[in-house]
């Protein structure tokens, strides 16, 4: 037998481990494995049960990611009739489910008769967060097991449940005492099947998956939530599949959810979710920071700021058990912070997401301050203040004088030099960006801003943190900015001179929600505050003097005290919940393309994302071939769990892969010369970008 299955045999019991590590992905050759395995105890007149377990513990993941969008994926034999061979097999077959089984994995164990897990097994359909349906007869076997509402529901959100639910369900059979005692329990399970004589397979559960539903209960499921699918063609999926299940025979239905899964899998929504999978895998990965570099201890940490992006990193710590201290230098403003923070909390608790005695423990780690002296002894502060250079460089002051020797000085600038900041300090090695999202309690991404002088073993320090809190870490350079805002800068520039062009906001952002994104650029602006962007811009002034026309709509709106969302009125009009278009906008653009000698049209949706988009592909391009960013694959991260650019589409740069490099390319070039003046000093196509065009590229990488 191979490397990849350990088989013994103990009394009537073959027991099959699987073992290809890390996570038992279910290869052609370990699928190879497994038939072969179970057939030689089938064939073996002293079996008369089996166990399937991961050797290492951790049962699997599911179907091998690498392989599909290859031929690899449906290689003899396929995963769909691996399992529905061992279904055929005339003995009892128990998975003994330890740590994990999502997806293929999952439908291994459906396939199977009877399921055991430990305390700590999660299982789940995992495959919709890949743009994918199950594939392998989960649509069909686990209706049938639950019912259909429970499975479709399961399926659609992709999520993983513990073991005492998947038990509830009646997805496990049993739980195990432990995960140490999880074989041998599936052993004396095993053994009392034999004994009771039980079928190879019990009888179905469900055998009509949706007999207690209403007739028209997918239909309506369809309606409730397709507004929420946008354009994803997965979730769509699921319900043809489930719809088999429940008016199909379950061969038919096999054969049904086959033929949707390989539409799934052939579609550039799966292929981009993909790509998105394993460039989240790839960000961990820094080169020169290797296991040599021992990051540093963070037990304690301090957050200066107790606004709204300050108590949500602090919340993010609190969350894990660290301890925080919260410095605001006003007490009206600590007070309010974290008032604010007990508010978020009270309200996880009355949605039942967390108890009120966590609630205290949280609140019990987080320590209100308004004296420097209190951050002594911090492994770690972060900096979440408001966008203003002299009271960073201050505040940084203050905490090279008050802090320990090795403490790490983070700043949460998003559009600051950290280098600017690092070189006024005597221990720049220890300067480091941690850029947060609003709400920082809710939102994944940190860009982790690396700066010229920081040490490795703080950039080690930093990434490790952002994991422990249950982050997605991204590296960024230093300069005007980290990856997500020097992007943003073109993109929304282009956005505000649409509107100087002739263009409304509404336009501009009901063509990029079009697109999927989570919002348009406008509406995004009305929600951080259009002073917030002032001053952002503000700090950069001296590079876009030259175009007087640059964002002068948000100055004028600025001026105005139109801040958006918080002031009632920014580029959109706002009443309670409603959002309105404001017709002074319109006005206002048609005063200032005047005075600025703008000739007004009506603008094509098409010109719109192509110019808002390209320009923002183009930065993209030009931060890798900087450095700033160290692969293409970081930056669709940062769009994507930053700034709501949508994962199926794989992020801004695998989005441009897929229009074509040659069409961006031309795409610029076109709008250079047509947009006269204003194209030639913005429209400059990046030198890496030419590059891969010339060199005939499909792919985005440093060359
Ligand atoms: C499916 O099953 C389709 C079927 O219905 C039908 C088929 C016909 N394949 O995330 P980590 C690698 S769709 C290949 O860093 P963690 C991963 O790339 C599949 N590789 O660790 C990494 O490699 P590296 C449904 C996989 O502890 C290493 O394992 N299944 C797979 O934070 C460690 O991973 C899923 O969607 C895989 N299936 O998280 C599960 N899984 O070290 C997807 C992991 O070289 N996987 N790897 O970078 C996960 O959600 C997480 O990886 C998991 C571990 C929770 C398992």
């Amino acid at each position: 037998m191979c490397d990849l299955i350990h088989f013994r045999l103990e009394g009537s019991l073959a027991l099959i481990g699987l073992s290809r590590p890390p996570v038992n992905a279910l290869s052609q050759p370990l699928r190879a494995a497994i038939i072969e395995a179970c057939e030689r105890a089938a064939a073996d007149i002293r079996v008369q049960a089996i166990i399937l377990y991961g050797e290492h513990g951790l049962f699997s993941a599911g179907a091998d990611i690498g392989e599909f969008g290859t031929e690899a994926c449906f290689a003899e034999p396929d995963l769909p009739s691996t399992l529905v061979r061992l279904t055929e097999i005339p003995k009892p077959l128990v998975a003994a489910m330890g740590k994990l089984a999502l997806g293929g994995a999952l439908e291994l164990a459906l396939a199977c008769g009877y399921r055991m897990g430990e305390p700590g097994t999660r299982v789940g359909l995992s495959e919709i967060n890949l743009g994918l349906l199950p594939g392998a007869g989960g649509t069909q076997r686990l209706p049938r097991l639950i019912g259909a509402e429970s499975a479709l529901n399961l399926i659609l959100s992709g999520e993983q449940i513990d073991a005492e639910r998947a038990r509830m369900l009646g997805i496990l059979d049993r739980i195990a005492s432990s995960a140490e005692q999880l074989l041998d329990e599936a052993c004396a399970y095993a053994n009392e099947l034999i004994e009771c004589g039980a079928p190879a397979r019990p009888a179905e559960a469900w055998p009509k998956p949706a007999e207690d539903l209403p007739d028209d209960f997918l239909a309506r499921y369809r309606a409730e939530h397709e507004p929420r699918w946008k354009s994803r063609l997965a979730p769509r999926l699921v319900l043809s599949a489930l719809e088999a299940a429940c008016l199909l025979p379950l061969e038919e239905g096999l054969a049904r959810e086959l033929a949707l899964f390989k539409q799934a899998e052939a579609s550039r929504q799966s292929k981009a979710l993909r790509h998105v999978f394993f460039a989240e895998r790839e960000a961990g990965r820094v080169p020169g920071i290797g296991s040599d570099i021992t990051p540093r201890k963070l037990d304690k940490v301090a957050v200066i700021g107790a606004g709204p992006l300050g108590a949500g990193i602090a919340m993010s710590f609190a969350n894990v058990g660290i301890p925080v201290a919260l410095l605001e230098p006003e007490g009206g403003a600590l007070d309010r912070g974290l008032m604010q923070i007990r508010k978020l909390y009270q309200a996880s608790v009355k949605h039942g997401k967390m108890s009120a005695a966590q609630l205290q423990q949280r609140m019990d780690l987080l320590f209100g301050t308004l004296d420097y002296e209190d951050l002594a002894d911090a492994d770690l502060v972060i900096e979440a203040l408001c966008e203003k250079p002299d009271v960073k460089r201050q505040v940084f002051l203050s905490l090279e004088q008050v802090c320990k020797p090795g403490a790490i000085l983070a700043t949460g600038t998003s559009s600051l030099d950290i280098d600017a900041i690092a070189a006024s300090l005597g221990r720049p090695q220890d300067v480091i960006g941690l850029h947060f999202f609003s709400p920082a309690n809710v939102m994944r991404l940190v860009e982790v801003v690396r700066g010229k002088a920081t040490a490795p073993e703080v950039l080690a320090s930093a990434m490790q943190i952002a994991k422990r809190i249950g982050k997605l870490p991204v590296i960024s350079g230093a300069g005007q900015g980290a990856i997500g805002e020097r992007m943003l800068e073109p993109y929304a520039r282009e956005a505000h001179r649409l509107v100087l062009e002739g263009a409304t906001p509404a336009q501009v952002d009901s063509v990029l929600t079009g697109l999927d994104l989570n919002m348009g650029v406008f509406s995004m602006l009305d929600l951080a505050g259009i002073d917030v962007s002032f001053l952002t811009r503000d700090a950069n002034r001296a590079a876009t003097a030259h175009d007087q026309s640059y964002c002068c709509i948000a100055q004028e709106l600025c001026a105005l005290g139109r801040y958006g969302q918080k002031t009632g009125r920014g580029f959109y009009l706002y009443e309670g919940q409603n959002r309105q278009e404001d017709y002074e906008v319109t006005a206002l653009a048609e005063q200032l393309a005047g005075e600025l000698d703008v000739p007004r049209r009506a603008i094509e949706d098409l010109e719109i994302h192509d110019r808002c988009l390209f320009m923002l592909i183009n930065e993209g391009i030009q931060l890798l071939d900087e450095g700033i960013a160290l692969r293409a694959s970081d930056i669709d991260l940062v769009w994507i769990n930053g700034y709501g650019f949508p994962a199926h589409l794989g992020g801004p740069l695998h989005y441009a892969e897929q229009l074509g490099l040659d069409q961006v390319l031309c795409g610029i070039l076109h709008y250079r010369q047509a947009l006269g003046e204003y194209g030639q000093m913005w429209f400059r196509p990046a030198a890496l970008l030419e590059r891969l065009v010339a060199a005939g590229k499909t792919r985005i990488e440093r060359i």
